[in-house]
C-alpha cells in the first residue's frame, strides 16, 4: 500500500486572501494561479498495518513538531474518507522548493501528500475530489492538482463540496515565465494564516478586496484565453497590490514588504518604461515574483540581479499537474 506522487507549486495571479471557514479551509474569494515547473515536492506514502502512529520524514529527517501535526491531521481526514481509521503511514517527502525563493512549500507539499495517500489506499477518486481533499490540507494546494492556469472556485456551500480547483488552460497553452527574486535579508514574518485572519476580522479595506474579485477574474481569464500578456500582467499586479492594501487597513496594521521588495517593484516598473513587458506579484512575504515573456529572459534576469539587496533570481516555466512516480 505504497504510492509516490510529484506536485509542483503555484503562483497566484488572483490571490486567495481570507477564509470563510477556518477548519474546512473555505475561501472568501475565488483565486487563479499558474503552476510552476521549477519548484516541486515528491512524496511517498506507505500505509503499514504494524504502525501505531504516522511517521513523517522531510528531506530525509524525521519531523515531530507542528508540521508533523499538520501532516497527521491531514492523513486523519484521508483515513476517515477511506473508512480506514486504523491504518498509519510512513510519509517521505522531498522538497525541491528552495525556501529562500519565498514560495510556500505547503502548496506542492499537500498536493503531493494527498495524491500519494489517496493512491496508496487505492481510492478511486477523480481530480475534483482530490482537489477538494487537498484544499483541507492547505488552501492554495488545491490548485496544484492541475498544471498551467488553474482557478480555485470558492463555492458557496457550507460543507465545501463545491470549493475546488478547475483547469483553465494547460501549461503548453502559453509560454509565460516567472522569476522568483530572492532577497538577501529577511523581514519579520506574519504567517499567511494569521495575516489572512487578521485582515478578514479587522481590515477597513477587506470588503473592497472581495468586491473587486469577480471583475479581475473575468478579465484575467479573457487575457489568458487571448494570450494578452499586458492584460494578464496588469490585472495580476493590481490584484496583488489590492491584497497587500488590506494588510495596511488591518488592526494592528502590518505589511509584508521591506525596502528591497519596493526596490524590485520600482525596477519592474522601470523595465516597462523601457519597453520590456514585466509585472510583479508578491505573496505573504517580502520576496517578489516577476512575470515575463521568454524573449526577455536575459535582460530581465540581469536587471533584477543588479538591484542592491537581491541575492538571486530563479526562473521557471509553467508546470504540469500531479504525476505518480
Ligand atoms: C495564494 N497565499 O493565493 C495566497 C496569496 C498567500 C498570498 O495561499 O491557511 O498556505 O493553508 O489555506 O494556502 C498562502 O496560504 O494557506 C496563500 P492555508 P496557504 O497563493
Amino acid at each position: 500500500m505504497k504510492a509516490t506522487a510529484k506536485a509542483h507549486t503555484n503562483i497566484a495571479l488572483i490571490k486567495y486572501w481570507g477564509k470563510r471557514d477556518e477548519s474546512l479551509i473555505l475561501p472568501m474569494n475565488s483565486s487563479l494561479s499558474l503552476t510552476l515547473d521549477g519548484f516541486y515536492t515528491t512524496t511517498s506514502v506507505e500505509f503499514r498495518t504494524e504502525l501505531t502512529k504516522d511517521q513523517f520524514y522531510l528531506n530525509g529527517e524525521a519531523v515531530v513538531d507542528g508540521q508533523f501535526d499538520r501532516v497527521t491531521g491531514f492523513l486523519n481526514l484521508i483515513r476517515s474518507f477511506a473508512g480506514k481509521d486504523n491504518f498509519f503511514a510512513t510519509v517521505n517527502s522531498t522538497n525541491h522548493v528552495p525556501t529562500a525563493a519565498g514560495f510556500a512549500s505547503s502548496a506542492s507539499g499537500f498536493a503531493a501528500l494527498a495524491a500519494a495517500a489517496v493512491k496508496a489506499l487505492g481510492l478511486p477518486v477523480d481530480e475534483t475530489v482530490l482537489s477538494r481533499l487537498t484544499r483541507q490540507g492547505s488552501g492554495s494546494a488545491c490548485r496544484s492538482i492541475y498544471g498551467g492556469f488553474v482557478e480555485w472556485e470558492k463555492g458557496s456551500k457550507a460543507d465545501g463540496t463545491d470549493s475546488y480547483a478547475v483547469p483553465i488552460a494547460p501549461a503548453d497553452h502559453w509560454d509565460i515565465r516567472v522569476a522568483a527574486v530572492v532577497l538577501s535579508s529577511k523581514a519579520k514574518k506574519v504567517l499567511s494564516r494569521e495575516g489572512m485572519k487578521r485582515t478578514v476580522d479587522t481590515s477597513a479595506f477587506y470588503s473592497s478586496w472581495i468586491d473587486g474579485i469577480p471583475h479581475d477574474m473575468d478579465q484575467i481569464k479573457d487575457g489568458i484565453r487571448t494570450k494578452d500578456f499586458e492584460k494578464v500582467g496588469k490585472i495580476a499586479e493590481a490584484n496583488c497590490l489590492k491584497m497587500h492594501a488590506t494588510t495596511l487597513g488591518a488592526n494592528p496594521p502590518f505589511s509584508y514588504w521591506h525596502d528591497t521588495t519596493m526596490a524590485v517593484m520600482h525596477a519592474v516598473r522601470e523595465l516597462r518604461e523601457n519597453g520590456i513587458p514585466a509585472y510583479f506579484t508578491i505573496d505573504a512575504g517580502p520576496n517578489v515574483k516577476v512575470l515575463y515573456l521568454p524573449e526577455n529572459e536575459q535582460i530581465l534576469k540581469q536587471s533584477l540581479r543588479d538591484i542592491p539587496g537581491v541575492h538571486d533570481v530563479i526562473s521557471s516555466k509553467a508546470g504540469q499537474g500531479i504525476s505518480y512516480l
